[in-house]
């Protein structure tokens, strides 16, 4: 609870260490997870107190397989693994069950957890990041110019979000906080001509790496879509490579949403990476497994919350441990009873 308030207060100062990256991020997304009512294996166990593993504790599994979003192929694909182990006789008990799920839904994962890697040659490495409205697109890219800053890198933004006024003045205050700066111009301007310039500023300027955010919401899906298609045509006449990823980020509350949301940008884009956010107010974070089973594409990042180090690389196996771990791990929960301390 207390570390919990520490990372609170420890985010109104972005320059502070990162608390939350690498291993320790998956044990905030563990205690942020299993918060949720609808665990994947909450209470299983209880229901299944020293019984052999039959086929009704399967299609339970199955049923919450769906529930989580996992989607119909990936859970077929993980329960035909787990009834090919429970027919060759290897599941002796619960345990055994769990860890041939974490298994099974390690496979459909590992594929897509790959990493962004960013090219030097490729300067500056140039980063579309797209997405619906609201889903997280200027707060990831915040927080992940604070990443790439802390490794080194020199990075710079592209305001293209045009369409609200308030999307130029949110991505300028990331700016501030990371001590980078923003391209940008008036509400209204026409969103290729700033990354355009964008480009040619950061080229000229010798940036490692150009962050460009857009619009999430125009007057209807294919405007937004023409939109996004001219930004990258204008980007390549520029550099004929760029943009060198087309990020999209997705909210993982959104569930089956996402799913279709991906779909259609892919189809107009070519995404090349994924950004799952809220996997912290979600027991749906399955929906990365149906979006892995159903498109393949790569997973980058994922957010675990609003502040600035809730946010890191997608580790396929940290993540799979999270989305099974028991709910005794919720130590932050509210709703946990306190536990007296040890005497
Ligand atoms: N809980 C949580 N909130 C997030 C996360 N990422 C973004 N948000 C919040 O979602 C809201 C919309 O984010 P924003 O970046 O403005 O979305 P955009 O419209 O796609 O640019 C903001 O209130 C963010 O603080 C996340 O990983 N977890
Ligand atoms: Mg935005």
């Amino acid at each position: 609870m207390f570390d919990f308030i520490r990372k609170k207060v420890a985010t109104k100062d972005p320059i502070v260490a990162p608390q939350t990256e690498g291993k320790s991020l998956f044990a905030t997304l563990t205690a942020r997870m299993s918060n949720k009512a609808s665990a994947l294996t909450r209470g299983l166990r209880e229901l299944w107190p020293g019984r052999a593993i039959d086929a009704e504790l399967l299609e339970e599994l199955e049923t919450r397989l769906l529930m989580a979003d996992v989607g119909i192929t990936a859970t077929e694909r993980i329960l035909e693994a787990l009834r090919q182990r429970v027919a060759r006789k290897e599941l002796a008990d619960f345990d055994a069950l769990l860890s041939a799920l974490h298994q099974a839904i390690l496979d459909v994962l590992t594929p897509v957890a790959k990493p962004l890697t960013i090219d030097p040659a490729q300067q500056p490495f140039t980063i579309l990041v797209v997405g619906v409205n609201g889903s997280g697109k200027t707060t990831s890219i915040g927080k992940l110019a604070r990443l790439l800053k802390s490794e080194g890198r020199s990075v710079m933004l592209a305001a293209g979000d045009t369409f609200r006024a308030a999307a130029v003045e949110q991505l300028t205050v990331w700016g501030e906080r990371n001590q980078i700066p923003v391209i940008s111009q008036a509400a209204g301007a026409d969103p290729a001509a700033v990354i355009f310039d964008a480009l040619g500023a950061a080229r000229a300027r010798h940036f490692d790496v150009l962050l460009a955010d857009t619009a999430g919401r125009l007057q209807n899906q294919s405007h937004l879509m023409e939109e996004l298609k001219k930004v990258k045509r204008v980007l390549a006449r520029v550099d004929p490579s760029a943009p060198h990823e087309v990020l999209l980020v997705l909210d993982a509350s959104q569930g089956q949403n996402a799913l279709s949301q991906a779909q259609a940008f892919h189809q107009a884009l070519g995404v090349t990476g994924i950004v799952l956010t809220k996997l912290d107010g979600t027991a749906k974070g399955g929906i990365i497994i149906a979006i892995a089973a159903e498109l393949g594409l790569p997973v980058r990042y994922i957010g675990i919350g609003e502040a600035i180090e809730d946010f890191g690389e997608f580790i396929a196996d940290d993540f799979v441990s999270s989305l099974l771990a028991p709910s005794e791990l919720a130590i932050e929960s509210p709703l946990q009873p306190k536990q007296a301390p040890l005497a």
